[in-house]
C-alpha cells in the first residue's frame, strides 16, 4: 500500500487556528487511495522539523508534503525552494527568534522541492484553483521544515518526493480561496507527485 505523509501546523502569532492543519487532516480523512497520514507540527524552530522527520522514520512514506499558513497571501503557493536561512520576524511558539542564521552551517544555500509542481500547477489551473508557483517559503519555521525535510530525504539511497505548500488564511471570507479548494489542490499534488516521471518542463518561471 502506498503511504503518504502530510503535515500541518498548530496556530502561531495571534491566531487561534491554523488552516494548514485543517487541510492536512481533511486530506487524511478523505476516502481515497493512497493511505494518507497527517501530523500536526509545533511552530518551533528545530522541533517542527525533528517531529516531521520522526514521523517519516516511523511511517516510511512514499511521498511527504508539508503544509503551512502564509497569512496575508491570497493564493495556494507551491513552494519550489527551501533556503538555508533562519530569519524570524516574530518569535516562534517557544519564544525563539533567530536572526540571520543558517539552518545547517554545513548545508547548501538552497534545496529544491522534488514534487511534480509544474504538472500539478497546470492541472490545478485547468480547474481554476487559485494557485501559484512560489520561489520563497520565507525564512520562518515553514522554510526550515522544507529545507530540513529535503536535506534529509535527498540523502536517502532511494529518495522519495518531498516538498511544501503554503495556504492563505482560508477562513477569511475576503480570501479568494477555500479550505475545500486547498484540499483538492493537495490531492492533485499527491496524485501527480506519486507518478514516477520527472516533472513536466512547462513554462512557469517568474520575472521577479
Ligand atoms: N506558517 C509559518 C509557520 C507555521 C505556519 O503555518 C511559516 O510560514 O513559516
Amino acid at each position: 500500500m502506498t503511504r503518504v505523509l502530510v503535515s500541518g501546523f498548530e496556530p502561531f502569532d495571534t491566531m487561534t487556528d491554523n488552516p494548514s492543519w485543517e487541510v492536512a487532516h481533511k486530506v487524511s480523512q478523505a476516502d481515497i487511495s493512497p493511505e494518507v497520514h497527517a501530523v500536526c507540527l509545533p511552530v518551533e524552530f528545530g522541533t517542527a522539523a525533528r517531529q516531521l522527520l520522526d514521523q517519516v522514520d516511523s511511517i516510511r512514506p512514499d511521498l511527504i508534503i508539508a503544509v503551512g499558513l502564509a497569512a496575508g497571501t491570497e493564493t495556494i503557493r507551491l513552494e519550489r525552494v527551501g533556503l538555508n536561512l533562519r530569519d524570524a520576524r516574530i518569535p516562534d511558539n517557544a519564544g525563539f527568534q533567530p536572526v540571520d542564521q543558517p539552518i545547517d552551517p554545513h548545508g547548501p544555500a538552497a534545496v529544491f522541492s522534488t514534487l511534480r509542481l509544474k504538472a500539478a500547477h497546470s492541472r490545478m489551473r485547468a480547474i481554476d484553483l487559485p494557485v501559484q508557483l512560489s520561489l520563497s517559503a520565507g525564512s520562518f519555521v515553514c522554510n526550515e521544515v522544507l529545507y530540513s525535510l529535503l536535506s534529509a530525504v535527498t540523502q536517502w539511497p532511494a529518495p522519495v518526493p518531498a516538498g511544501f505548500v503554503h495556504v492563505p488564511y482560508l477562513p477569511d471570507p475576503t480570501v479568494p480561496a477555500t479550505i475545500d479548494q486547498a484540499v483538492v489542490a493537495l490531492q492533485i499534488l499527491i496524485d501527480e507527485s506519486l507518478r514516477p516521471e520527472p516533472d513536466e518542463p512547462l513554462i512557469g518561471g517568474a520575472l521577479y
